[in-house]
């Protein structure tokens, strides 16, 4: 075997070779397992045995030369694609900015209203989306013909089976039905609140959305009255809203408060003078209230006869409306960047 031969070769190779992968492939080529050089190595024990001695040595400087040929390779390309990159890259031009994400201006009023509840005791406690018509209605005290259980005003879930209307699982269509659930596991005193997505099948407007968020309230104990309701709500009007707000309690119905009220607050948008988002009466329904039915307790396993206490469900979105003077609740699921940018 000639080995001078192949050394002139193999270094002749490794000239032309221009990546890094390439000369990876070029070391096992030679230098690896049952490569040319232990090909050699291999061949001195068939040669006459007063040679053996001379090509053991230029077996090994070979071996030597590849190896230091290779090294001196790898740097040389190292270095050359280091200065294509500087080449390439010019540090002097404007970096691209990222655009950063910001909390949804819904999040951070549901946020900071669970924040100020909590500040006056209340507990964050949440429910499921999807509900069964015993927890959304029946619980609740609603008739079995009241018109919020149509078709027309509930998303009801495609179901395989024909179940009891109870067992009919529905889109929530408001989040009253988590006061049952809690009650149901947890004996008073009460105090919660409790955040979370509604869903009505119902017409669009500037102040109406088919998905919305509520913040449900409920305080039960020994002696509760309206009272304290009014005390909880003007305290948070106060903590909430940085402007002036007016308030009015309207006498209203649901089946499961007794007495009932509807709770507005001035228009922000137009200054009370009348506009699309209070239908041109100046104020905004913002929440639902009233004294927790005997019916209700009883549902969830209370006596009436020593219990009571106030529930309220809030608009969030209404809110934030009248926080921000926002003129249509629409905005807010629009994902319109140019909006959801100025929060
Ligand atoms: C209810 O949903 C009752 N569960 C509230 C309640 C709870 C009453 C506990 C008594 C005791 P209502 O449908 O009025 O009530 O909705 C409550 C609030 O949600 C409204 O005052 C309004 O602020 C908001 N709201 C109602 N419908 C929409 C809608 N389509 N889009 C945006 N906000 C809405």
């Amino acid at each position: 075997m000639d080995i001078e031969k192949i050394e002139k070769k193999a270094l002749s190779e490794l000239e032309k070779l221009d990546s890094l992968d390439e000369v990876k492939k070029f070391e096992k080529k030679y230098l690896g397992n049952g490569g040319k050089v232990s090909e050699v190595f291999k061949s001195i024990s068939k040669a006459p045995e007063k040679k053996r001695a001379d090509l053991g040595k230029k077996a090994n400087s070979l071996k030597n030369r590849l190896g230091k040929g290779i090294e001196r390779k790898q740097k040389e390309l190292r270095e050359s694609a280091k200065k294509e990159m500087k080449r390439s890259f010019d540090v002097t031009l404007p970096g691209k900015e990222t655009g950063l994400g910001h909390i949804h201006p819904l999040t951070s009023v549901l946020r900071s209203l669970c924040n100020i509840f909590e500040g006056m005791g209340f507990s964050v406690v949440r429910g499921p989306d999807i509900e069964n018509s015993w927890y959304n209605f029946d619980a609740l005290n609603f008739p079995k013909e009241h018109p919020a259980r149509d078709m027309q005003d509930t998303l009801f879930i495609k179901q395989e089976e024909d179940l009891p209307s109870e067992e009919r699982l529905l889109m929530r269509t408001h989040t009253s039905p988590v006061q049952i659930r809690y009650m149901e596991k947890n004996q008073p005193p009460v105090k919660i609140v409790v955040p979370g997505r509604v869903y009505r099948n119902e017409t669009t407007d500037a102040s109406h959305e088919i998905n919305f968020y509520q913040l449900e309230g409920l305080m039960v104990d020994r002696e509760i009255s309206v009272a304290n309701f009014k005390a909880v709500i003007t305290s948070l009007i106060d903590k909430f809203f940085t402007g002036d707000v007016d308030v009015r309690l309207r006498p209203s119905f649901f089946p499961f408060t007794e007495p009932s009220f509807e709770v507005d607050m001035s228009c922000t948008v137009c200054n009370q003078e009348g506009c699309s988002v209070c239908s041109q009466t100046g104020w905004i329904e913002v929440l639902g209230a009233g004294m927790v039915h005997p019916n209700v307790l009883k549902n969830s396993g209370l006596n009436p006869k020593n219990w009571q206490g106030f529930a309220f469900g809030m608009g969030i979105d209404r809110m934030a409306m009248i926080k921000y003077g926002i003129e249509d609740v629409r905005l807010f699921y629009s994902g319109d960047l140019r909006f959801l940018n100025q929060f």
